[in-house]
């Protein structure tokens, strides 16, 4: 979540130190349905307080990913389009995310399987559509780690009174303080 050439990226990418939000490893796909992070993440950690529109992921294959144990499914170029909110669907997940996929095939945007090796990262913008496959019928794992960052202004804290902003060098992350151990 920290790895240098990921800071690098997103230091560049936001002309400021990112803010590591959110951390979802996975040791299966989610099987969740074609959606955008950006209208999802509302992580405890910063709750609403954070630059939306910089909402960006790092997804990282801890073990090969193909179709046999459902790879990501990515729809490049989808973060172009303009989408209609979950609210718009009374909030109803299953009809978002059959209308985002209908949305982007019918706007030339088709859903690839992103064939990784262990170690490969994708970043991806946070309004990138994906989804984890299912269409496989194996039950192997497909390792993978998913984490958020943001643009967060460096005086932010969280909402959380257990959680303290981190400092990693020259990046931020929040977490609790290590308690001190007793006896
Ligand atoms: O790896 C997957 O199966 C999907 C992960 C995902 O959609 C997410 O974390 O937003």
């Amino acid at each position: 979540m920290l790895h240098s050439a990921i800071l690098e990226f997103f230091t560049a990418y936001y002309e400021m130190p990112p803010t590591e939000i959110q951390t979802l490893p996975y040791k299966c796909s989610s099987q969740q349905g074609a959606h955008s992070d950006m209208h999802l993440v509302s992580s405890p950690t910063v709750g609403a307080r954070y630059s939306r529109e910089s909402l960006a992921a790092a997804w990282c294959a801890c073990e090969r990913a193909n179709e046999e144990n459902r790879a990501l499914i990515i729809y490049p170029g989808s973060h172009r389009f303009l989408k209609k909110p979950l609210s718009h669907f009374d909030n109803n997940y299953g009809n978002w995310v059959e209308d985002l996929d209908k949305f982007c095939r019918s706007n030339g945007c088709h859903p690839e399987v992103f064939l990784a090796e262990k170690r490969n990262a994708l970043i991806w913008h946070g309004d990138l559509l994906h989804a984890g496959g299912k269409t496989s019928k194996s039950g192997s794992t497909r390792k993978s780690l998913v984490v958020h960052y943001c643009r967060l202004v460096e005086e932010a804290e969280s909402p959380s009174p257990s959680l303290k902003r981190m400092k990693h060098k020259n990046d931020w992350y929040f977490a609790q303080p290590a308690q001190p151990v007793v006896g």
